[in-house]
C-alpha cells in the first residue's frame, strides 16, 4: 500500500511529462508542489532548461535551494505550464478549490497568467462536489473585515476568521452549488481579495491512487 507522500509524488512524477525544454514554468505551493519541485530540480540538474515562477515565498525558497531558475512577471508576462495541487477537485467539471495552504491569491495570479494548468492530487481530493471536505479560503483586506466576513454570511455561509490579514470561511452545508457563480458573488463583495474556488481553469488533473495514475481532462480535449 503505498503511503499518501508515495501518491503525491508519483503525480508529481507524472507531471513531469508536460514540461518541456524552454518553457517557462509557474511553481505551485503545497506539499505535493514540492514533490514537483524536488523532481524538477533533478530534471533541471540534468540539463532541462526552464524558468519558474512561484506562488509563494516557500516555493521560491526551495526552488532557489534546489538550483532551479526563477523569474517573474516582470520577465515573462505569459507563463507555459503552470503545476499545483488543490484541495478539492470536482471529478466531472475538474473545478477546484484551492488556498487551504495560504496562498491563493498568487496561485490564482499564476494559474490566469498560464496556458496550461495541470494540477497533481492524490484520489482523497476528489470530489463529486466542491466544498464538502473542508472550508473555501477567502482572502479579504484586514481593514473592515468584520463588515467583509458578515457580507459574506449574507451569501449563506458560516464564516471563520483563521488569521487578521487573511479571513476565510465559507462551506455551505450541501457544498456548493454553482462554483463559478459563487466566485463571483464573493469577489463582488468590497473587501474580499479573492476565494478559493478556482473555475474552468485546469487543463488536466493528475490523480494517483493505490490503483495508478489517471490523467483527467476537461470534458471535449483529450488527456496528454
Ligand atoms: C496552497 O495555498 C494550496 O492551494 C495548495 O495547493 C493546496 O492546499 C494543496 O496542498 P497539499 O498538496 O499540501 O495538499
Amino acid at each position: 500500500m503505498a503511503d499518501r507522500d508515495e501518491l503525491k509524488r508519483a503525480a508529481a512524477a507524472r507531471a513531469l511529462d508536460f514540461v518541456e525544454d524552454g518553457m517557462v514554468l509557474g511553481l505551485g505551493t503545497g506539499t505535493t508542489a514540492a514533490f514537483f519541485v524536488d523532481q524538477l530540480a533533478d530534471r533541471v540538474a540534468r540539463g532541462l532548461r526552464v524558468v519558474c515562477i512561484p506562488t509563494s515565498e516557500r516555493t521560491a525558497a526551495q526552488a532557489r535551494r534546489l538550483g532551479i531558475p526563477l523569474a517573474s512577471f516582470a520577465e515573462h508576462r505569459k507563463i507555459d505550464l503552470a503545476i499545483d495541487g488543490a484541495d478539492e477537485v470536482e471529478r466531472t467539471t475538474l473545478d477546484l478549490i484551492k488556498g487551504r495552504g495560504g496562498a491563493l491569491l498568487r496561485e490564482k495570479i499564476v494559474a490566469a497568467a498560464s496556458r496550461q494548468f495541470v494540477v497533481i492530487v492524490d484520489d482523497d481530493k476528489l470530489v463529486d462536489r466542491l466544498g464538502t471536505t473542508g472550508p473555501l479560503p477567502v482572502e479579504i483586506v484586514q481593514f473592515g473585515w468584520q463588515a467583509t466576513a458578515a457580507r459574506l454570511e449574507e451569501l449563506g455561509a458560516r464564516s471563520e476568521l483563521r488569521r487578521a490579514a487573511s479571513g476565510e470561511a465559507f462551506v455551505t452545508d450541501g457544498g456548493i452549488a454553482d462554483p463559478a457563480e459563487t466566485e463571483g458573488r464573493i469577489n463582488s463583495i468590497v473587501g474580499v481579495v479573492e476565494n478559493g474556488l478556482f473555475v474552468g481553469r485546469s487543463s488536466a488533473v493528475v490523480a494517483s491512487s493505490q490503483h495508478g495514475i489517471e490523467v483527467l481532462a476537461p470534458i471535449g480535449t483529450a488527456p496528454r
